[in-house]
């Protein structure tokens, strides 16, 4: 860092300064182009990388990738194609390109790659949007009210009333016993939810309020239940509301099905 100080001696705002031993030189800018933004992943399963890079005063002379636990977990070709990720966890792969005066890229691009284990399926809600039957409007949400979302988006159910149902179908690639918990949301004007799957009830009803902050619990339990490989119907009715609660609303981040048998 940089300070300047004035005859008072205070000192200037503090400004990163790249020391080069080329100083004239424009360092070179690398861009990813797959994948677009951030992955989620199953532990086990692969990421197709690609990226560019330029130099407006010279040529572009490396690329250097780096995969954090990945298999490989580096690569010097613009676009390595494939890496498999074979760990559960939180891995940040970066590229960064070096030009012919063998200067870095002072900011690589990155992408956060999220690996869930092998045994965990994770469904958005918002992309169960396009599933619902619903007596509601049902629709995605983006982050709002303080709140960020995974995906940064939420289904938002609409209801209204005591009654007002939506069914969901998820898809399970696995036939096994499941638990099933989901990340739900808490705000001023929600309601009791139940949940059904295939048409039997599962757990206990959840009670969405919550005043003055909007919130989400990331781990409300529901149970325990078998399911087959294929298509199943989740059925969320309203049951109640909280007496303090002005409205009966839902709002639902993402389901979470963990294989346990
Ligand atoms: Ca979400």
């Amino acid at each position: 860092m940089l300070f300047v100080l004035n005859r008072a001696g205070v000192p200037s705002v503090a400004r990163f300064v790249q020391v080069s031993q080329n100083p004239t030189d424009q360092p070179p800018k690398g861009t990813i182009t797959a994948p677009t933004g951030d992955v989620t992943i199953t532990a086990g399963q692969a990421v197709k990388f690609a990226g560019t890079a330029s130099d407006v005063d010279g040529s572009v002379q490396k690329y250097s990738w780096f995969f954090p636990e990945g298999t490989p977990e580096s690569s010097s070709a613009p676009s390595p194609g494939t890496i498999v990720f074979p760990t559960a966890g939180t891995y940040v792969a970066s590229l960064t390109a070096v030009d012919d005066k063998g200067v870095n890229d002072p900011s690589p691009p990155t992408r956060r790659v999220t690996v869930q284990p092998g045994n965990t399926l994770k469904i958005e809600g918002e992309s169960l949007v396009a599933t619902a039957t619903a007596t509601a409007t049902v629709q995605v949400q983006y982050n709002c009210c303080g709140v960020v979302w995974s995906g940064n988006d939420q289904l938002f159910f609409r209801a209204s009333k005591v009654g007002d149902y939506m069914v969901l179908t998820i898809n399970v690639p696995t036939a096994g016993t499941y638990d099933l918990s989901a990340a739900m949301t808490k705000a001023r004007d929600y309601g009791i939810v139940s949940l059904a799957v295939d048409g039997a009830q599962l757990g206990q009803p959840f009670d969405g309020y919550n005043s003055p902050n909007v919130t989400v619990n990331n781990n409300v339990a529901f149970g325990s239940m078998q399911l087959g490989a294929g298509a199943h119907k989740l059925t969320f009715t309203i049951v109640g509301k909280n007496p303090s609660s002005i409205n009966y609303q839902v709002g639902i981040d993402y389901l979470q099905l963990v294989k346990t048998n």
